[in-house]
């Protein structure tokens, strides 16, 4: 099954809505020329409207960076699906090891924020780190296949099939130092079956899987050249604009 390249930036806590507006006009007239990609560029909060209106006729979608999983009440300070949605947000990540790590985000509250976001017409790009990369185990008990398991509890088969997974080792992360292609696509590969035992062979053929951590042009074709790798999760690299586009060409 053919599933189309995703190119996504995680732009984190570095940008301001002035930079982002010149961020899209900058790369928006080239974006047209790698058609095949969905390229989404994920924002802070206070950045989303300024990068929604810059982005208006553009082919790039807009993702938030995080959500909370109730619609509305007193919860100072969070972000409801329901405002993401109405702003005409497309994408959020949810469980970024970055939120697991610094805000003790677990299995249960990503599962909560995804099934909101899906309650949402929201995509919800669900991350999954791996503390150790540990290879050529077999254990089903693995920490990646449990976090898929329990971030995916109570997501039907249909709705699964719109859930994009980014699957992240956390040494790789913002260090420079992504795993080999070749151990990124055995990790992504154990997520599959993993999805395969959940739901169907159909449903984990349908789901996009990323890989994320230290990516950049030079290591993004052998990352993306893996059978189950679908696209790639940016950080420092998706800062600059012209870095950016250089992943959209490598993934078209
Ligand atoms: C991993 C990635 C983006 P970087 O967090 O999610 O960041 O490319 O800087 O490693």
């Amino acid at each position: 099954m053919k599933r189309r390249p995703l190119v996504v930036a995680n732009w984190k806590m570095n940008k301001l809505p002035s930079e982002s507006s010149a961020y899209i006009k900058h790369i928006e007239k080239e974006l047209i020329r790698y058609p095949d990609v969905i390229s989404v560029l994920a924002g802070q909060d206070v950045l989303l409207p300024a990068m929604l209106k810059a982005a208006k006729e553009t082919s790039v979608a807009i993702g938030a960076e995080n959500m909370y999983w109730q619609e509305k009440g007193a919860f100072t300070g969070e972000t409801s699906p329901a405002a993401l949605e109405d702003l005409g947000v497309t994408y959020v990540i949810i469980g970024h090891s970055e939120r697991r790590n610094y805000f003790r985000e677990t299995n249960e509250m990503v599962n909560l924020k995804a099934i909101a976001a899906i309650a949402h017409r929201l995509i919800p790009i669900i991350a999954i780190d791996e503390p150790i990369v540990q290879g050529d185990d077999n254990d089903r008990s693995h920490w990646v296949v449990n976090q898929v398991i329990e971030s995916l509890e109570g997501i039907s088969a249909q709705q699964a099939q719109h859930v994009i997974l980014a699957y992240e080792p956390t040494a790789a992360i913002g260090s420079g130092q992504p795993i080999t292609p070749e151990l990124a696509e055995f990790s992504l590969r154990r997520i599959r079956l993993t999805l395969a035992d959940m739901y169907d062979w159909p449903t984990a053929n349908a789901i996009r899987i990323m890989y994320g951590g230290s990516v950049k042009p030079n290591n993004a074709l052998e990352l993306m050249r893996q059978p189950d790798i679908d696209g790639v999760l940016v950080g420092d690299a998706a800062l600059n604009p012209d870095t950016f586009l250089e992943l959209c060409r490598l993934a078209n």
